[in-house]
């Protein structure tokens, strides 16, 4: 059976299936002195991606498949200069990351940290009503991004009466406002929602004046990498008053996050849950065994990275 190095984990389902066609290496047990020549086969994910000395130890390296549609992690230039095909798993986890979108900005707008802490400390019962909040109704959402993710994200917030603006390289064929400059975006927005991929081209992308452009009534969204906002220039609005609310399921230093947002109030924090349901995983978990059970039999796969195509 050809090598397959496992980096990172699986879910059983795919052990079970990637068991059955080849002989599975686990990166903390493997010395790729010895075997690395052997492996053929890559399975990773979004976050661990493949780090530069373990690619260049895999020459006979043939195909990447990552678990997750972000591949910031993992050096496309330098595969495709090896003749290697990375694939990732698009599609299959745009509705999931919409919904933990939505759920982030709902969240920063109804308060629901703090009135689910009123209820429980017994304030609720020993100082009556909580304070009010703010709908989330009829909002402007800027989308940085409007790619699949972004798209749903749109899609889901139609029954909020939501206008849409969006930011991205290039303009779509859609009825939304399109922004060629973010920090105007901002400026326009309510919620700014970021859903770009990472990497040297976003990196960074809200910076210090996109964020005062969203000011002090306007919440930032993150679920796409912790590298597309800058996390200093962050805390220093929310804790300034020059940004009102963010809720964020990324960071610039996964899993560390900053105690300076933990300790703010106008925050809400997700441990990287974007896409991680039973069933969003089990989806993307099925997608990348079929890569690479594809690509062993007939040397084909069914989702490459635009890189690959
Ligand atoms: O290339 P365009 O014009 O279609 O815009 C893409 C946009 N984008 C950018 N926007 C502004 N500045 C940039 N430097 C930049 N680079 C890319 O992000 C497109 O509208 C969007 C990405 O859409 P998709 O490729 O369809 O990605 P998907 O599946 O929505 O996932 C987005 C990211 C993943 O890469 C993960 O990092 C994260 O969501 O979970």
């Amino acid at each position: 059976m050809p090598d397959l190095l496992m980096i990172g984990g699986a879910t059983p389902a795919m052990m079970e299936r990637l068991e059955a066609a080849f002989t599975i290496h686990r990166l903390a047990d493997t010395d790729l002195g010895a075997v690395g020549d052997k492996i053929t086969h890559v399975a990773t994910n979004g976050h661990d991606g493949v780090k530069p000395e373990i690619m260049a130890s895999l020459p006979n390296l043939k195909m990447i498949s990552c678990y997750g549609v972000g591949y910031d992690a993992i050096d496309t230039v330098e595969a495709n200069k090896r003749g290697v095909m990375v694939t990732h798993t698009p599609n299959v986890l745009n509705a999931e990351v919409a919904t933990t979108a939505v759920l982030l900005m709902l969240a920063c707008y109804r308060e629901v940290l703090r009135d689910d802490a009123y209820v429980r400390s017994g304030q609720w019962e020993k100082q009556g009503n909580a304070p009010l909040t703010r709908s989330a109704d009829d909002q402007i959402v800027g989308i940085l991004g409007l790619g699949r993710i972004g798209q749903a994200i749109a899609d889901k917030l139609a029954p909020w009466g939501t206008k849409i603006l969006y930011h991205s390289r290039s303009k779509k064929d859609v009825s939304y406002t399109y922004y060629d400059n973010l920090t105007n975006m901002a400026r326009d927005a309510d919620v700014l929602i970021c859903i770009t991929p990472g990497g040297p081209s976003t990196n960074k992308i809200v910076n210090a004046e996109v964020i005062e452009a969203l000011g002090p009534e306007g919440t930032l969204i993150n679920v796409s990498r912790g590298s597309v906002v800058d996390e200093t220039a962050l805390i220093d609005a929310l804790q300034s008053g020059k940004l009102g609310w963010a809720g964020l399921d990324v960071f610039e230093a996964e899993p560390h996050v900053p105690e300076a947002l933990s300790n703010l109030p106008n925050t809400v924090l997700l441990p990287h849950v974007g896409s991680g349901t039973v069933e969003t995983r089990a989806a993307m978990g099925a997608l990348t065994v079929d890569n690479l059970l594809q690509h062993l039999e007939n040397g084909t796969v069914k989702t490459p990275v635009p890189e690959c195509q």
